[in-house]
């Protein structure tokens, strides 16, 4: 980068008028301290994890298509393994269908989350579950691993990075950046840029351009991420709880997002945008 990175504000206290006003309508990511401070899952440790659903088999996304095994040997192949030994990135792994015992683990929801429109009525039934489902997703990698690409998240969504276990850094950038940071013919919400610690100007000259953020994220840490650029580096092992957030501040950008992806008719599009305007005409 030729400049310094910029930050990303860190709140405590933050109230949900507060987050909703600064954050969410203005479309600024907020790292919020103490959101989490109820959820047992800040006492996990590989031990809990493998006394409580070490047995399960479970799926996990990598580049390479779907992986499975056993809940327990990944776990001890990513914290128990020598520094040096290669491990999974356990990454989307559904919480509520393949680790159910866990889910307790992560209540209360956060208030900041509650208003989320995943579970609106209005949702047509044939959207995919990534948009609309109730879906908590784990994500854990070991000490040096990196996320594999720079996006901007499935149908443009926003999400709430919960860090339990470990540290990792979220590397953002807003939206609008998206020129500067050479989005993939295959897909626009991918960049090609893989390097931010030492990225290739001469290739990727537009780059110097773009507001790259940088925020560590520890546990009981919240990330709201408004829907811009982002990507991870594991700087100590980690466990993180990621999920979807919607509500009608973003609905708007959703359905854009949705009719690009061709997961809506056009047709539909007039009435829901009314039905937007009227809902932000009386909100707070
Ligand atoms: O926490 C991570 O490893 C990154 C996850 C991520 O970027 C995503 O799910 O969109």
């Amino acid at each position: 980068m030729s400049g310094p990175f910029h930050a990303v504000p860190v709140k405590a206290n933050l109230s949900n008028e507060e987050f909703l006003r600064e954050h969410v309508l203005q479309r600024q990511p907020v790292l919020i301290k103490g959101a989490l401070k109820d959820w047992n899952a800040l006492n996990w440790t590989p031990q809990y994890l493998k006394d409580k659903v070490g047995a399960r088999p479970v799926r996990y996304r990598t580049e390479g298509g779907l992986k499975s095994g056993r809940f327990g040997d990944l776990i001890d192949l990513i914290f128990n393994g020598s520094s040096d030994a290669p491990a999974p990135y356990l990454r989307n792994i559904g919480l509520a269908e393949q680790l159910p015992e866990l889910v307790a683990d992560i209540r209360p929801e956060p208030v900041y989350s509650r208003n989320n429109w995943r579970s609106h009525f209005l949702m047509p039934s044939q959207w995919p579950p990534e948009v609309k489902k109730d879906l908590y997703e784990l994500f854990i990698s070991k000490a040096d691993a990196s996320f594999p690409y720079l996006h901007i998240d499935y149908w443009g969504m926003s999400s709430f990075l919960a860090q339990l276990v470990g540290e990792k850094e979220v590397i953002l950038f807003p939206p609008d950046d998206a020129p500067n940071l050479y989005q993939t013919v295959e897909n626009r919400l991918v960049s090609e840029i893989k390097a931010f610690d030492d990225p290739d100007y001469g290739r990727y000259p537009r780059l110097r351009s773009a507001r790259q953020h940088r925020v560590t994220i520890g546990p009981g840490d919240l990330l709201y991420n408004p829907a811009w650029w982002h990507t991870t580096r594991t700087r100590r092992t980690s466990a993180t709880v990621i999920w979807a957030y919607w509500n009608r501040h973003e609905w708007t950008h959703l359905l854009e997002e949705a009719r690009r992806a061709g997961g809506i008719r056009s047709r539909l599009l007039p009435p829901y945008l009314l039905f937007v305007g009227a809902c932000n005409r009386f909100a707070e």
